[in-house]
């Protein structure tokens, strides 16, 4: 028989949330989700999600949404500041949570977090989606095979001059900006493609005089394996193609190696295996991820990583699986973010990540 439709409160109606409520929304038939309530303090934000989404339930307190609806979980979608009281009322109420990225503005209410969460013996899951777009789980995939051997060198790079701080003023005001917003994303899928990271050393610059924090970030990483990656970022490199949001990815391993380039397209090559030449065999793949009937380019692939999130988040509630990228998971990816800054502030010394 069809499993009960398990019940969900969004908190914060903003812009990103209406990319969480149309992914919810195609959800709701294959994995039986329902998103019973919305919460807002900005009574025009949470009326404009309510009708577009026929959400009749509207909060403008949260505690009060827990305490009258009691969902099986809350999907926070608010900004960085607010994450720590949220979440951690949501596990007074002993309700299962998925908090937005930048989890929290500071290492100690991180681990607060998950303190709570695993106090109350609720789920926890960071809404750490890039590792979930399609062409980069391609990546993964290939790396999974063994097709290309063991992994040594690899270069994560996401280039752009798209206008962000049009739909994020906010992006414009923090103190920290690049390496705290999107820099943590392609941080992550170094840890998930490359392993856990024991020193890292980092360079930032702002370039855009219109914004406080810094909008170009390179990092030098040393994984546990051994191996070494190189992640940088900017939103300050106009280019003839805009290739918002794609992040471009080279691995070298042992056996091969493999490129996903502009437009989505992998190709692997592996190496001939006893010949040690370069002649090997080499398949180039078009990758890219879905246009769902809600979706709209360029952001199509983050919206596809959503729906992926969130329908692995339904998968482990029914599981008892913790998420991939679950608060215990994402303390890695803020210890790298603040070895980052660390490092850069202090001209680009060497800093070993503290969870
Ligand atoms: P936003 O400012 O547009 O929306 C946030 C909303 O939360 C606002 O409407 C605000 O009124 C509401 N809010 C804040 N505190 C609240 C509280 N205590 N109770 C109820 N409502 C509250 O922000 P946004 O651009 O939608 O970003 C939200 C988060 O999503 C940020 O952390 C951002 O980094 C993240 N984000 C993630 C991705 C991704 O791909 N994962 C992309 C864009 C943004
Ligand atoms: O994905 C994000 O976190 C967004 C953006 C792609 C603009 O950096 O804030």
């Amino acid at each position: 028989s069809a499993p009960r439709p398990l019940r969900g409160a969004l908190i914060g109606c903003g812009f990103f949330a209406h990319n969480h409520l149309h992914a919810w929304a195609q959800l709701r038939e294959t994995h039986a989700v329902e998103i019973v309530a919305l919460c807002d303090r900005d009574a025009d934000r949470l009326a404009t999600a309510a009708s577009a989404f026929d959400i009749p339930a509207t909060f403008a307190d949260a505690a009060e949404l827990l305490r009258s609806v009691r969902p099986d979980f809350v999907d926070i979608a608010t900004t960085a500041p607010s994450h720590r009281a949220l979440v951690e009322l949501a596990a007074a109420h002993g309700v299962a949570v998925i908090c937005q990225k930048p989890f929290a503005p500071t290492p100690a209410d991180a681990r607060a977090m998950v303190a709570a969460c695993a106090q109350a013996g609720v789920p926890l899951m960071v809404h750490e989606n890039f590792r979930w777009q399609t062409p980069l789980r391609a990546v993964r995939e290939v790396l999974a095979s063994g097709v290309i051997g063991t992994p040594v060198w690899a270069r994560l790079s996401f280039r752009s001059a798209f206008d962000v701080y049009r739909a994020q003023p906010y992006l414009a005001e923090g103190e920290r900006f690049i390496l705290e917003d999107l820099g943590i994303h392609i941080l992550d899928v170094a840890r998930d493609l490359m392993g856990e990271v024991t020193r890292l050393s980092a360079s930032t610059q702002r370039v855009n005089p219109r914004i406080r924090g810094e909008d170009v970030a390179t990092v030098l990483l040393r994984h546990a394996s051994g191996a070494t990656s190189v992640v940088d970022c900017s939103y300050a490199a106009p280019r003839e193609a805009e290739l918002f949001p794609q992040t471009l990815v080279e691995i070298e391993a042992s056996g091969g190696s493999l490129r996903l380039d502009a437009g989505y397209r992998l190709t692997v090559h592996q190496r001939r295996l006893g010949t040690g030449l370069a002649d090997g065999r080499t398949e180039v793949r078009d990758v890219s991820p879905p246009l769902h009937a809600w979706a709209e380019r360029p952001w199509h692939n983050i919206q596809d990583s959503v729906l992926n999130i969130q329908a692995h988040w339904l998968d482990c509630l029914r599981t008892g699986r913790e998420p991939a990228t679950s608060g215990r998971d994402n303390l890695h990816t803020l210890a790298l973010v603040e070895a980052a800054y660390a490092s850069a502030a202090d001209d680009q010394c060497a800093v070993t990540p503290q969870v």
